[in-house]
């Protein structure tokens, strides 16, 4: 179990400026009303710390609980913020040394309170059927911040950002065997805090983002987003999609092998998109980038066949190639990546393959691809994967495999499949059950948050495979481990819920000038029990990534009900939260969700491990709970954006020493593509 560092009670300094701002925007809006929530709030800063809650609600079906530190024993009462009357009243359950107040049965709708006597009251949180629309959006908000070579406009919580089109140049062949030539490689989404972009990564992303279509489309094809294309002939939904797949067709050269990535040849420094000129490249072709695109794009032809039969051609087209070629090279083929500082990425092909064969046979029903997938998986060395991220996708193609109306599938291999999978979901739900805050992850690495919210992706196979509901409450218990039931007592996705991250590891945030970072990205979290830093200079543990925010998505999508009202409003899927931590939310006109402005958080847990684990944890804790907090973190912000505008320290890319690729004529075929 992961260390918790002493409860920190600090009084909460007066809101700065900026939230008074908000309130009396708050207040020009009509939302008045709401008012009452951020007046709760104050009262609630007394709100005890020890009570770590899911602070963008919960939804009346699903489980709810909270953590409560310091205590075993004893009744809670979750009470109506309206007038203070008792909503429900439970008794504790001892979990190690704290205890967990589950309150699973209380359907009603509306804002609470969880009150502890001898502890205290948490701050406000919300039960709706439509809670996490608003996060749902803002997260998906994350994949519009991310677009690369276009310009991009965001408008949420009363913030703005902005930044101007980008690798415009994406990118050279010079690894291909054309130095000096450009080809198409531009748009897509950035990968993570930098602005390189993978396709291995790209592949597990796009895997969950397009499973949660097919398993929760009623619900997301009626909500609108914030992007450009909205009211057009593709859902919102798919077209946020569409703009990464577009890039990764690109990807994919003359023979059907796809190229590994596009970046310089090592990673730029804390400066805008459209200041990071150094040339970039497409990397040498890699198999697992090879059945990546082949699994994705043979997924995503099944999805979007109905609204656009040309771009599922396409896409479908693209698919075989990649997996023809596949069967031609069996050969497990890492990219060379030595002319690069940076090799990411790097993985067995094995799994990918998996996911491949899978994929083509759902979309085309050819026998031999079934016939691949089954004779693959059967030899990996976990049928199913408990502990899964962009090296091991393999689980997306059982998914795929163990939903299948198709038939001729072996009764064999499907029998141990939904074994292995119900083993691996069982393990999910006891060990979420075992832990003090609910996470189903036992293990903490980087980026293990990513992990924690795909998980709801194999709970949501048990889910169908069983009805049985212990794997959906397992799955809202990740949620409300990310949005506050954790050791930090703080969200880890920007923008959303309690005290949420401010400093990500994320070059458009770290240099745009504006205080609170791009919002909707959930950071990587501990690297190792209790080490999370919001700090930018932190990346092993508070970086942002395509692969961790596709699973958060994922999980959010899974409890999404399209709100009642016109539909998508941006208003009806604006709901609030409550007001919490150091921070105040706001429903926003654009945005659609809640936002948090900038403010000090009392629940940083920890610090850097070791010896000074302690002391420097409780020193932070203290300072940001003091009133110079607010000045002196204002000061450090500005002073911090100028410091990163570094540009010019930048290495100089070597030049290309590789040979052409034998048999395949890529570059040429792109320079011709381009008339150069
Ligand atoms: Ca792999
Ligand atoms: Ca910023």
């Amino acid at each position: 179990m992961a260390p918790r560092a002493a409860s920190h009670r600090v009084a909460w300094p007066k809101p700065p400026a900026h939230v008074m701002l908000v309130l009396m925007s708050m207040r020009s809006l009509g939302l008045a009303p709401l008012l009452g929530l951020f007046a709760l709030s104050s009262a609630a800063r007394a709100a005890d710390t020890d009570l770590r809650f899911c602070s963008i609600g919960y939804v009346p079906q699903q489980a709810k609980r909270a953590t409560v530190l310091g205590t075993a024993t004893g009744t809670f009462v979750v009470r109506r913020t309206a007038d203070s009357s008792e909503a429900f009243i439970g008794e504790l359950e001892a979990r190690g040394g704290d205890a967990t107040a589950d309150f699973s049965a209380l359907t009603e709708e509306g804002s609470f309170v969880l009150e502890v006597p001898g502890v205290g009251q948490s701050a406000a949180f919300p039960i709706g059927v439509e809670a996490y629309v608003g996060p749902y959006r803002t997260a998906m908000l994350g994949f519009y911040g991310w677009r690369s070579g276009v310009d991009v406009s965001i408008s949420y919580g009363g913030h703005s950002w902005f930044h101007t089109a980008g690798h415009l140049q994406d990118a050279y062949l010079d690894f291909l065997g054309e130095p000096g030539v450009i080809a198409d490689g531009t748009g897509g989404w950035y990968d993570a805090g930098d602005y390189g972009k993978y396709i291995v990564n790209s592949g597990i992303t796009m895997g969950l983002l397009l499973q949660a279509w097919e398993d929760f489309r009623t619900d997301l094809e009626p909500i609108t987003l914030q992007i450009p294309e909205t009211g057009g002939s593709l859902p919102d939904y798919l077209a946020e999609l569409r703009f990464q797949l577009d890039w990764m067709l690109k990807m994919q050269l003359d023979d059907g092998s796809v190229s590994h990535k596009i970046t310089p040849v090592d990673f730029p420094g804390f400066i805008q998109p459209v200041e990071d000129t150094e040339r970039r490249y497409f990397s040498p072709w890699g198999s697992a980038a090879t059945a990546d695109l082949a699994a994705t794009a043979a997924k995503a032809a099944r999805t979007f066949r109905e609204f656009d039969a040309s771009y599922a051609d396409t896409l479908q087209a693209a698919a075989l190639r990649s997996y023809e070629f596949l069967g031609a090279n069996p050969a497990d083929h890492r990219a060379d990546l030595g002319d690069f500082e940076q090799a990411q990425y790097q993985t067995s092909d094995r799994d990918d393959r998996v996911w491949a064969a899978a994929e083509i046979w759902e979309t085309t029903g050819d026998a031999s691809a079934l016939a691949d997938f089954e004779s693959r998986v059967v030899a990996l060395e976990d049928l199913v994967s408990a502990d899964w991220d962009w090296g091991n996708p393999s689980n997306l193609g059982v998914f795929t495999y163990l939903r299948s109306a198709r038939s001729g599938r072996s009764e064999s291999v499907v029998e141990s499949l939904e074994a292995a999978l119900l083993s691996v979901a069982d393990g999910h739900v006891s060990s979420g059950n075992a832990s003090s805050y609910g996470r189903a992850l036992p293990a903490v690495y980087w980026g293990s948050n990513g992990t924690v919210a795909r998980l709801c992706a194999t709970l949501e196979v048990a889910h169908r495979l069983t009805d049985d509901a212990k794997y959906l409450g397992t799955c809202a218990d990740q949620i409300a481990h990310l949005f506050g039931r954790n050791e930090y007592g703080r969200s880890q996705v920007t923008g959303v819920g309690i005290n949420p991250p401010l400093h990500p590891h994320d070059r458009r945030s770290g240099s745009d000038g504006i205080d609170p970072p791009y919002p909707g990205y959930l950071v990587g979290g501990a690297s190792k029990p209790g080490n999370w830093l919001d700090e930018q200079e932190s990346y092993e543990t508070n970086e942002i990534a395509i692969n961790w925010q596709g699973a958060l998505v994922y999980a959010l999508a899974g409890f999404v009900t399209a709100p009642r009202g016109p539909a998508g409003g941006a208003g009806a899927a604006g709901a609030p939260t409550s007001a919490t931590g150091g921070s105040t939310t706001t429903p926003n006109a654009s945005g659609g969700g809640p936002a948090t402005a900038t403010g000090g958080g009392a629940g940083v847990a920890s610090s850097r491990d070791e010896a000074a684990d302690d002391r420097g944890c409780a020193c932070r804790a203290a300072r940001r709970g003091s009133a110079a907090w607010w000045v002196v973190a204002a000061l450090a912000a500005f002073g911090a954006a100028a410091r990163r505008r570094r540009p010019g320290q930048r290495p100089v890319p070597r030049p290309a020493r590789r040979a052409p690729m034998v048999g395949s004529s890529p570059a040429r075929r792109r320079a011709a593509a381009l008339g150069t």
